[in-house]
């Protein structure tokens, strides 16, 4: 099936931060490889003119996530660090919406509607179709999958441009699973028309 991105649609485009690509504090194995498709979808809204979001972790030192306060992560994506940086070879567009979430001590939001503007954003540029894709597959791109779909858009999943953290093995196919189960679609960069 072609998918032809349209006025009304929105690309997501989930934390994809030093911490949880390779070399981080939290890193996702070949969390890395995603980024040439994420570009490519990158490059296809910003040619369509369409908007592009990309949330970010962006945690106090002292998050009730890490580990030192009894959470289950170790430190990460702390607020200003080069762990908290986009990667540098992600290409966001310059108009790039920027969505920080989880930002106070006690907030943990793995969704990047979560405590955040993205709705609101999201409704009064009139977008009804939004396309998820980034990590981590279970955590962040789930909830904000989960959300959207409470929310009523029409949800996509960049299928060829997720990355599963796999604490246990086969979490990130679980949750794929789960989400087209909750209504969401795959979508894969060739469907695009
Ligand atoms: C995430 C673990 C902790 C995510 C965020 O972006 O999926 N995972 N904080
Ligand atoms: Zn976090």
């Amino acid at each position: 099936m072609k998918i032809a991105p349209a006025a009304g649609d929105a690309l997501i485009v989930i934390d994809m931060q030093n911490d949880f690509l390779p070399g981080g504090s939290l890193a996702i194995a070949a969390g890395d490889a995603i980024i040439p498709q994420l570009n490519r979808y990158l490059a296809y809204f910003a040619a369509h003119r369409l908007p592009v979001f990309a949330t970010r972790d962006w945690h106090p030192p002292d998050h009730c996530s890490f580990q030192p306060q009894g959470g289950p992560w170790p430190p990460h994506c702390i607020a200003g660090s080069d762990g908290a940086a986009f990667h540098s070879a992600l290409a966001l567009p310059a108009a790039t919406h920027v969505i920080s979430k989880a930002t106070t001590r006690e907030s943990d939001a793995y969704s990047g509607f979560s405590g955040t503007q993205l709705d609101a954003l999201l409704r009064s540029l009139h977008i009804r179709r939004v396309f998820i894709g980034g990590v981590a597959t279970e955590y962040c791109v789930f909830s904000t999958v989960q959300d959207a779909l409470r929310l009523q858009y029409a949800t996509f999943v960049l299928a060829d441009a997720v990355r599963a953290i796999d604490r246990q093995p086969g979490d990130g196919q679980r949750a794929l699973r789960e989400m087209m189960h909750l209504g969401a679609q795959p979508i894969r960069y060739q469907e695009l028309a």
